[in-house]
Formats: C-alpha cells, sequence, structure tokens
C-alpha cells in the first residue's frame, strides 16, 4: 500500500491518532499536499457513500470527519499561501441547521491566503449572526455561505436574502457546497459561488477587485 492509500484508509476508518503522522509520512515521501488533501478528500466521498448505503453510522462518520481535521491541520501550512495585499473582511460560516465544517475550513483557509482578513462564526450561523458580524466588524468585504445538507439550502437562501435586504452595503456574497450549484446561486440572489476551496479564493478575489 503507498503511504496516499494508507492515509486513505485511516481516514475512513477514523483513525485521528494516526492520520497526522501518515500524513506527515507522505510528504516525507515526496507527495504533494494538494495530493494528499484530494485523496482525503476522497475519502470522505467512500465514507459518504457507506452512510447512505446503511454500512456505517453517523458516529463513525464523525470519527473520519475528525481524522480528516487531523490530517489537514498538518497539510496546512503548505497548503495556505501568504499574501500581502489586504482585500477586507471575509465573514464566513456554515449555514443555519448545518454541522459540516471540513469544506468552511477548508475555504476560509485559502480565501485568506488570498488576502482576507477572516471573522470564522462556525456552523449553524443564523443569518442574524452573520449580520451582526458585518456590522460588528470593520471594512467587511465578502460573506461566505457554506451548506452541505439539501435541507439547508432553504436557510443558504433565507441568509443570502436577508443580506441582500439588510440595508447594509459594501460587501459580496459568495456561497458554495456540496448540494449548491451556479444555477442556484443565481437564483438565491448570490454574488458569487464556488465547487471548491482553490476557486473560493480565486472568486474571492475577483468579487472585491
Ligand atoms: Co453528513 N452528510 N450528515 N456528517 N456528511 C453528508 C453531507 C451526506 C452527503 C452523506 C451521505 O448521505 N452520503 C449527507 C447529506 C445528504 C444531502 O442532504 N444531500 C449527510 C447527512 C444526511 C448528514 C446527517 C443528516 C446524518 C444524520 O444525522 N442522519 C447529519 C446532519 C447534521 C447537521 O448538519 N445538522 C450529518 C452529520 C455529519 C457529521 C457531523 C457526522 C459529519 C460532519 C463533521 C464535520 O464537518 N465536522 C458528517 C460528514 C463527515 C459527512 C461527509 C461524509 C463528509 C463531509 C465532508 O467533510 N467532506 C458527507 C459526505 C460527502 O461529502 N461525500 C456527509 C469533505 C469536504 C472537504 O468536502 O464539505 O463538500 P465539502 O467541501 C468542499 C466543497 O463542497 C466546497 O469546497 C470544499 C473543499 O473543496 N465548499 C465550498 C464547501 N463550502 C463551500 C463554500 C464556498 C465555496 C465552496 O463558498 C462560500
Amino acid at each position: 500500500m503507498t503511504m496516499i492509500e494508507e492515509v486513505k484508509a485511516k481516514v475512513e476508518a477514523g483513525k485521528a491518532k494516526l492520520v497526522p503522522g501518515l500524513v506527515q509520512e507522505a510528504l516525507d515521501e515526496g507527495n504533494a499536499a494538494g495530493e494528499i488533501l484530494q485523496a482525503m478528500i476522497d475519502s470522505m466521498g467512500v465514507v459518504g457513500g457507506k452512510f447512505s448505503a446503511g454500512e456505517i453510522f453517523v458516529p463513525e462518520m464523525l470519527m473520519a470527519a475528525k481524522a480528516m481535521s487531523k490530517g489537514v491541520d498538518v497539510l496546512k501550512p503548505l497548503l495556505a499561501g501568504t499574501s500581502t495585499s489586504s482585500l477586507g473582511t471575509c465573514v464566513i460560516g456554515t449555514v443555519q441547521g448545518d454541522l459540516h465544517d471540513i469544506g468552511k475550513n477548508l475555504v476560509s483557509m485559502m480565501i485568506e491566503s488570498a488576502g482576507f482578513k477572516m471573522v470564522d462564526l462556525g456552523v449553524d450561523v443564523s443569518t442574524e449572526k452573520f449580520i451582526n458580524a458585518i456590522k460588528e466588524n470593520e471594512n467587511v468585504t465578502l460573506v461566505a455561505c457554506s451548506g452541505l445538507l439539501t435541507t439547508t439550502l432553504s436557510a443558504m437562501k433565507e441568509t443570502v436574502q436577508s443580506l441582500k435586504t439588510s440595508g447594509l452595503t459594501g460587501f459580496k456574497v459568495i456561497v458554495g457546497g456540496a448540494p449548491v450549484s451556479q444555477e442556484m446561486a443565481d437564483e438565491i440572489g448570490a454574488d458569487g459561488f464556488a465547487p471548491d476551496a482553490g476557486s473560493a479564493a480565486v472568486k474571492a478575489k475577483e468579487l472585491v477587485n
């Protein structure tokens, strides 16, 4: 088994204590950080498939998520470049009712490396919380909403529409997450959509420039 395959297997098995060391070994062997990250994202796809098939349940899914997060911690300094430009503050969160944060955290890391100061509101973020964060922080130029559940897409729609009718100005709204599409982003009035963390950083820059 290659070291990348080891990382994949241990993330799938939820071995949070082993994954950081294996990720480091995979790096030491010369594997690129992006390649290792993709392997872990693929693992979560496998985990999701097993959950859908009734082969595993929420606790196993949670353990796999913890294992991936520990692996991402090792990669973070290598994935997030540094930017000296200042594109303002980005308020980010996973929308109300939704507890998924791995994708949101990756997106946050990449947007930060594009030159934004990040204010991360975490998960299960209500519309009011997004609005208060815009009021409480200086120079908010971007609001980023993540959502992983089909059932929370209505919360995303409500958040975007409330932001747009709040009377607050000076910021753009970007949305994303597995069930979100460009079509849906247009429909709910978001300014931008990105399918993954890398393109979220590119889109974020584009939106505020
Ligand atoms: Co959940 N879960 N989960 N889960 N979970 C999914 C999403 C699911 C697809 C699994 C499945 O059934 N196959 C399914 C959703 C089905 C649907 O609605 N379409 C599901 C379900 C049903 C549930 C529960 C309802 C299960 C239950 O309780 N019966 C429950 C809901 C809880 C809640 O949120 N209220 C639940 C719970 C959980 C855990 C808590 C156990 C855990 C999350 C832990 C955590 O995040 N800390 C969990 C996990 C781990 C998953 C899977 C397996 C993995 C998610 C993940 O981290 N992927 C997931 C299956 C899957 O994704 N294949 C699943 C890796 C991550 C890097 O990808 O988050 O997609 P992702 O982010 C990507 C892009 O989407 C994009 O960029 C990221 C990086 O490239 N992106 C953005 C994300 N946000 C963005 C924002 C942007 C732009 C791009 O701009 C702002």
